[in-house]
Parts: structure tokens; C-alpha cells; sequence
């Protein structure tokens, strides 16, 4: 079933030019780029999106970083898109991703590890919304 899940672009792929070769993985896997912007968030909208996160003790690390640079926030969307994207991504740590996925070909380490990418249907929505509803 045809659904629509947010991407990060974080901004360590971002600042390595690596836009391109990022979007290309997903388009070559089917999923369309369905909305897309460049933009540089502040920390209290990091502290936000990230919200999830705030007992954990990387959470300050994690808004300081999401919001040093610009980052690329595309809506993807086709057949199973939340699932295709994070088997795209690999793991979390780029040490444990499969050869060939995003974080494996291009992550720095476990906090710069190049993309985002929502976990489930419901929380797509609510970061898609977060990301492109003014
Ligand atoms: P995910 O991005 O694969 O969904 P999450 O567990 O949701 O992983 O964590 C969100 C982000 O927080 C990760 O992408 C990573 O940048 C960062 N992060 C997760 N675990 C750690 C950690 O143990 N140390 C530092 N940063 C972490
Ligand atoms: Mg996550």
C-alpha cells in the first residue's frame, strides 16, 4: 500500500555533498520524491522533533547537531515507504549496517550517520507534518 515517510539528509551528507548519491538510492528503489526543502533548523525546533528522545543522555548532542547545518527533509512516498526506507538507511551504528545501505556506504559514526527516517506510519505523519506544515 502506497504510504509517505520523512527523510533527513543529515547535516554531516549535507556538508559532504552527498545529496545527490542519497537521493538516488531512493529513487532507484522506487520511492518518490514527493516534497523536498534545504533548510537549517533551530534548536528548539530540533528539541521538538527529537522530543522522543529527551530522557536519553545523548539527547543535547543529538539537537546540537541536527542544528549546525542545513539539512535536506524530503517526504518519500510509494508501496511500504516507512519500511523501504529504513531498510535503506542500515542500523542506527554504521558498524552494524548491511553493505550497501546509507548509513554503511556514508555514515561518520553512530551520531553522524547521514539520514533520518520515520519509524512508523503514525509518526511519519506527525513529522511530516512538523517538517512541511506552516
Ligand atoms: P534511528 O535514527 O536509526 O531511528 P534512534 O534510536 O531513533 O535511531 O536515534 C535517533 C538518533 O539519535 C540516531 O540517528 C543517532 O543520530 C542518535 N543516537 C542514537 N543512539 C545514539 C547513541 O548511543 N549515541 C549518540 N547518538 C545516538
Ligand atoms: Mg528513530
Amino acid at each position: 500500500m502506497s504510504e509517505k515517510t520523512l527523510s533527513l539528509i543529515k547535516p554531516d551528507a549535507v556538508e559532504r555533498n552527498l545529496i545527490g548519491k542519497i537521493i538516488q538510492i531512493f529513487e532507484d528503489n522506487n520511492l518518490i520524491i514527493d516534497q523536498m526543502k534545504k533548510i537549517h533548523v533551530d534548536i528548539e525546533f530540533a528539541k521538538k522533533f527529537y522530543a522522543i528522545h529527551s530522557s536519553k543522555p545523548f539527547f543535547k548532542d543529538l539537537c546540537d547537531y541536527i542544528s549546525s547545518g542545513p539539512l535536506v527533509a524530503i517526504v518519500l512516498k510509494g508501496d511500504n515507504a516507512v519500511q523501504k526506507n529504513r531498510d535503506l538507511m542500515g542500523s542506527t551504528n554504521p558498524k552494524d549496517a548491511k553493505p550497501g545501505t546509507i548509513r554503511n556506504l556514508y555514515a561518520i559514526s553512530i551520531d553522524k550517520n547521514s539520514v533520518h527516517g520515520s519509524d512508523s506510519v503514525e509518526n511519519a505523519i506527525i513529522e511530516i507534518d512538523l517538517f512541511f506544515k506552516n
